[in-house]
């Protein structure tokens, strides 16, 4: 006896009857669920700090950085408005502290890095120590320290913060907590992490102080620089990244934060590369110099002309390329060792 032909309108009878039990049928969302390559939903997206530099300014006026708690303006990917996340997993914004401003002391489980943009002399206090905030400085909060920022130099400082904020939501693993004090009291004096971790040497009794994330606060551009001009004059220059450095976990040799990784690339003048994708999905700060990225993915092909202060987001397996015509210098941030802690990184370098 042949089985009845099942119709759409008996499944559709089926998918609604079971409805209530919180029953949904496997093979109606089987390819979306294992696509043939990353989806991401993530656009790529431009902010020009020209046009967003006014609105920094305007929240400068509209509220403290004491009542904000921290003043900060999103930058959301235009795919995922209202989840203030710039990819899937990572969260960037643009945070402002005027002169004589504090922001209070907090701690969470999520980690931070700034990147600092533009002025200089705030600082950011992780832990008991200081750390003075210039241009192209990288500088981590490590999960659940105390932290808080001031900004006692006579002009506005604004810098990119990068969270892990939707990789801990989507493990609902968040914690915070404010502090008793707005500041909390300085314990050791500036620049004693790096002396103790920045010099490729570390105690020798050493306990890594803060578990997986690196026990440098700041990683300052001149050294970062340094490297980067001297690499660009004596050593080849990479077909897809130009002279690329990512910054070190001085204690492990991996990335400075569990959840983000952080590079910093010189494309040399008349560098025009080649493309690449990969399944961690960067946001870019620019530092110095202009350029043009090239970006295709879900069907749609983007070209930003960038320079100074310019931030983009390049999500998860978009195929991207570099061209820098005066050069440039690139700072970015990307969910990388999450990906190589699950063994599911993948990259493409195309030709
Ligand atoms: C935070 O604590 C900071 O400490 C910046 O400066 C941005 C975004 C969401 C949640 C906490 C900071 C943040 C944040």
């Amino acid at each position: 006896m042949n089985a009845p032909h099942p119709t759409a309108l008996a499944r559709q009878q089926l998918y609604s009857d079971m409805a209530p039990l919180n029953l949904t049928p496997l093979w109606e969302v089987l390819h979306a669920l294992v696509p043939p390559q990353p989806a991401s939903p993530c656009h790529a997206a431009l902010w020009k700090y020209e046009q967003v530099r006014p609105f920094l300014m305007r929240a400068g006026q509209a509220i403290t950085a004491e009542e904000a708690v921290r003043r900060v303006l999103i930058l959301e990917n235009p795919a995922l408005r209202g989840q203030s996340a710039i990819t899937q997993s990572l969260y960037a914004g643009l945070q402002l502290i005027l002169p004589g401003e504090v922001a209070p002391s907090h701690r969470h489980t999520q980690s931070a890095l700034r990147f600092i943009v533009e002025g200089s002399g705030a600082y950011t206090a992780v832990d008991g120590e200081r750390t003075t905030m210039r241009p192209g400085d990288f500088i981590i909060t490590p999960s659940w320290t105390w932290h808080d920022h001031g900004n006692e130099a006579a002009e506005p400082v604004v810098w990119l913060d990068g969270l892990d904020i939707p990789t801990i939501r989507f493990f609902d693993a968040g914690f915070a907590q404010n502090d008793t004090s707005k500041s909390q009291a300085v314990s050791r004096p500036e620049g004693t992490s790096l002396a103790r971790y920045g010099h490729n040497m570390a105690p020798v009794r050493h306990d890594a102080p803060f578990g997986a994330t690196s026990p440098i606060f700041s990683y300052p551009y001149e050294r970062s620089r340094d490297a980067l001009d001297r690499l660009e004059r004596d050593a080849p220059v990479d077909r897809w990244d130009g002279v690329k450095l990512r910054y070190l976990n001085p204690l492990t040799g991996g990335a400075p934060m569990p959840t983000m990784a952080t590079f910093m690339q010189k494309l040399p003048a008349g560098f025009a590369g080649q493309p690449w994708r990969q399944t961690d999905g960067a946001v870019f700060s620019v530092v110095e110099g202009h350029g043009e990225i090239e970006v295709e993915g879900a069907g749609a092909k983007n070209t930003f002309s960038f320079g100074p202060r310019d931030h983009f987001v390049v999500p998860s397996w978009h195929t991207a390329r570099f061209k820098s015509a005066p050069g440039c210098v690139l700072f970015s941030f990307s969910d990388r060792p999450v990906h190589q802690a699950l063994g599911i990184h993948r990259e493409e370098r195309l030709s």
